[in-house]
This record gives C-alpha cells, sequence and structure tokens, in this order.
C-alpha cells in the first residue's frame, strides 16, 4: 500500500480524499494556491506545499508545479480528484513517466473517453447502446442534413472533444441546418481548440442517468447502481440521487450488468461513470467519466462503501474485495449541493462565513471543508458544501432533507440552501416526476411572493 498521497485538488474533495487517505494510515500531501492556504484540508495534511497564485491555471492545472510538489515531498501516488487535471490524460502520462502512480484510470482510457466519437464507438461494440447517430465525425452541412433525414428531426451537433454541453446545437428542419453547423463548428473551436463534430438524434426530455462502475487491475469489475443527475441548471447538476426513481428492479439490474460487460470488454481499471439519457425505458449512451464524480457520496451511501478507498486500493494493485453479489442497494441517498451563489439569480457570493453550524444525526453527512471565519475566495468554482441524506426509502430521505436543510446555518454569504427548500416541497420532485429540463422551467418560475389579501 501506499505511504504517501499528493492531493492535487481544492476544497471539499481535497478534503474527502484526505479523510479516505487518514483511515488507510496514508500521509496525505495537501498543493494549494495562495488564495488557499487556510483552508481545511491544508491545516489537516501532514504536510502542505503551495504551488502557485490564485489564478488556477498558474496552480491547480500547472501540472509541473505539481509533479515538482510530489518529488520534493516523496509521495508515492497522487489522486486528482474531479476537475482541474483529472480528466488530462496527458497529465496522466506526466505522472507515470516521473514514477507516481495515477489514481484513476490509464492514460489511453482518459483519452478515448475525451473523444466523444471514439468513446461512443467503442462502448456501442462492447453492447451498450448508444444514441442513434453518425458513425464519426460530420464534415459538412450536406452530410449533416443527409444524416437527419436518416434518423429523423429534431437533432443535436456536437463537438467531438466536448462534453459537459458546450458547443451544442439543437436542429428542427433543413432550413436550420447550416447555421446550426456553422455555429456548432465554431463554439467547438473556440472551447476546444478541435472544430469536429458529430450528429444525434435530439431527445427531448429524457432522464440524466448514470451507473457508477469499479474495476481492478486482475480484470474484477463490479458496478454499483445508478444515480439520477436530472436536476441541473446550465450544465450544473443541484440535486442527485441514488437510486434513480424512474427506474425498475429489472432495468436497474440489465443496464448494470451491460456496463460491467463493456468496462471488462474495454479493459477499464479504477472508478468510471458510464452516463445515459433515459427516455421512455431505453438507455442512450453519451460519454463516460473517467474520474471520481462530485455526486459519488449516494452511491457510497445506498452500498455502504468509501469509493475512494477503492480508488486508492486499486491504484496500489489490491484486487476487489467484492464480488457484484455482494453489493446490495439499502434505502435512498439525496445531495444537495451547496453553492455559494443567490438562490434566485445564481450570482456568486464568495467572502467570509460568519457563524457556521452543520446540520447532523442519523443518516446526515456533510462533504465540506467550511468553518466560521472561513473566506470563500472567488477564484473558484462557486460549490462550498454536499448535504447528503440516507433514509431507508425515499420518503424518509426526503424527511431527513428537509430536517437537515433547516438545521443548516452558514452566516455571511449566500448559499442555495432556500432554493433546495423550496425544491423539497415540490409536488414534482416529492414524487420524483422530473426531466432534464425541469429545474430550469422550476427555477425560471422564480421564489413563491406573499400575495397581499
Ligand atoms: C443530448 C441531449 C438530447 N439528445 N443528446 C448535455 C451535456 C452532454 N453531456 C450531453 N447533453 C445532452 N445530450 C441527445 N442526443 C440533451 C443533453 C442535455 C443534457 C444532458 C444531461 C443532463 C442535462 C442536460 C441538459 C441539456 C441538454
Amino acid at each position: 500500500m501506499f505511504e504517501k498521497v499528493l492531493i492535487a485538488n481544492r476544497g471539499e474533495i481535497a478534503l474527502r480524499i484526505l479523510r479516505a487517505c487518514r483511515e488507510m494510515g496514508i500521509q496525505a500531501v495537501a498543493v494549494h494556491s495562495s488564495a488557499d492556504a487556510d483552508a481545511m484540508h491544508v491545516r489537516l495534511a501532514d504536510e502542505s506545499i503551495c504551488i502557485g497564485p490564485a489564478l488556477a491555471a498558474d496552480s491547480y492545472l500547472n501540472s509541473s508545479a505539481i509533479l515538482s510538489a510530489a518529488t520534493i515531498a516523496h509521495v508515492d501516488a497522487i489522486h486528482p480528484g474531479y476537475g482541474f487535471l483529472s480528466e488530462n490524460a496527458d497529465f496522466a502520462t506526466m505522472v507515470e513517466e516521473h514514477n507516481f502512480v495515477f489514481i484513476g484510470p490509464s492514460p489511453d482510457h482518459i483519452r478515448l473517453m475525451g473523444d466523444k466519437i471514439a468513446a461512443k464507438k467503442a462502448v456501442k461494440d462492447a453492447g451498450i447502446p448508444v444514441v442513434p447517430g453518425s458513425d464519426g465525425a460530420v464534415e459538412d452541412a450536406e452530410q449533416a442534413r443527409a444524416i437527419a433525414g436518416d434518423i429523423g428531426y429534431p437533432v443535436i451537433i456536437k463537438a467531438t472533444a466536448g462534453g459537459g454541453g458546450r458547443g451544442m446545437q439543437v436542429v428542427r428542419d433543413d432550413a436550420g441546418i447550416q447555421e446550426a453547423f456553422n455555429l456548432a463548428r465554431a463554439e467547438a473551436k473556440a472551447a476546444f481548440s478541435s472544430d469536429e463534430v458529430y450528429i444525434e438524434k435530439y431527445l427531448e426530455a429524457p432522464r440524466h442517468i448514470e451507473v457508477q462502475v469499479l474495476a481492478d487491475l486482475h480484470g474484477n469489475v463490479v458496478h454499483l447502481g445508478e444515480r439520477d443527475c436530472s436536476l441541473q441548471r446550465r450544465h450544473q447538476k443541484l440535486v442527485e440521487e441514488a437510486p434513480s426513481p424512474a427506474l425498475n428492479q429489472k432495468e436497474r439490474q440489465s443496464i448494470g450488468d451491460r456496463v460491467v460487460n463493456a468496462v471488462k470488454i474495454l479493459g477499464y481499471r479504477n472508478v468510471g461513470t458510464v452516463e445515459f439519457l433515459f427516455e421512455d425505458g431505453e438507455f442512450y449512451f453519451i460519454e463516460m467519466n473517467t474520474r471520481l464524480q462530485v455526486e459519488h457520496p449516494v452511491t457510497e451511501m445506498i452500498c455502504g462503501l468509501d469509493l475512494v478507498r477503492e480508488m486508492i486500493r486499486i491504484a496500489a494493485g489490491a484486487p476487489l474485495g467484492i464480488t457484484q453479489s455482494d453489493i446490495t442497494f439499502t434505502g435512498h441517498a439525496i445531495e444537495c449541493r451547496i453553492n455559494a451563489e443567490n438562490p434566485d439569480t445564481f450570482q456568486p457570493s464568495p467572502g467570509v462565513i460568519g457563524l457556521y453550524h452543520a446540520p447532523g444525526g442519523l443518516g446526515v453527512r456533510v462533504d465540506s471543508g467550511l468553518y466560521s471565519g472561513y473566506s470563500v475566495p472567488p477564484h473558484y468554482d462557486s460549490m462550498i458544501a454536499k448535504l447528503i441524506v440516507h433514509g431507508a426509502n425515499r420518503n424518509e430521505c426526503l424527511m431527513r432533507l428537509r430536517r437537515a436543510l433547516g438545521e443548516y446555518v452558514i452566516d455571511g454569504i449566500d448559499t442555495v440552501i432556500p432554493l433546495h427548500q423550496r425544491l423539497m416541497n415540490e409536488p414534482d420532485f416529492v414524487n420524483g416526476d422530473y426531466d432534464i429540463h425541469w429545474l430550469e422551467k422550476f427555477v425560471g418560475k422564480g421564489p413563491k411572493k406573499e400575495t397581499s389579501p
């Protein structure tokens, strides 16, 4: 097992990784920007190294600075967390070339899944259902029109190097193809410095359902069920839950088995998430994420597993200690992402935390580095905490979540806690009746105002 691990990240996930390391008796090295010197994970780390200024490009995205820190601290392995360098195949390669272990998939698998056309072809060949569309890149609007003629409108044009929603264009008829094609190409070029695009049938109102997998270096693969991540705004997830209220046991088992089989064929290792759109009882692959995800705790709560611990064990060469039949799903878990944002306008709200009181009690988990007096820096993502609640069933989970949200005090800055409180009492959410567009309509309606008599 590793003696020392470098955590190449910040915020709640750096603390999450540190906690797993400590419980495994592994020394944890924090690297941080000058803006994060007072962060909780830096305080708790066995060692910490400042790797640059606040600007992420010069610190958390600076692979040379991180590798220098790893060399100075004599670590065995590097955990990239999520975001930043976590899905950068070149970084994973550099980590290995410096004789550190990258706690994650192989650089080849990261690269494969980063190319959305190649990823789609690879998983399709491994037996995963995909969205109908072009088999490869689409070269011009003429070709796009021909494919749209085959699969039928509406269609969506996506960037090959894309993901996360940028560089996508929905087209509803032949007349719209040329402009959408040009726009998608231009956006793709600007965002990903590659203007390659492909085309798919556009699904109007699907749910976003993703399947978590664990794979060791010895060919053992298990799935840990699904998460429903349909509640999102501008491609930022806000609430995630497991299991999905939309799936029955047969659907859950069948997609899980197919994903495990595909992951074995691909020779994939460590953690991964296979993302699907789910509509009218059918799954359609869209992407595979080759990292630990923000929403991994809901899976942990229903499976009783520590995913970060498993990642570290797998990276160190240990065999999975469990088979599929050992994995049981107990109860229901929901995660609320707590962002430092105005709950109505979503304007970021960095600043100093006054009073801080996190909820607790049975089935309540808070993943956060917040404390009274901490200053939320303005330079990074606004997510400052995750409230994860587990219950015997979805209703118990909802009752507990309302209780926990009511206890949560974060003074001094705006947070989206009031939005979560509204959401937890909204009939559609309470009934599990929502798709990927539902939240944007809900927040569009704004907070309920008192009507004068
Ligand atoms: C789609 C789609 C509908 N049809 N593909 C958005 C981000 C990227 N991961 C894939 N995305 C979508 N792809 C087809 N063929 C709708 C979306 C989409 C979406 C997907 C998941 C979660 C939220 C979303 C919000 C808007 C659009």
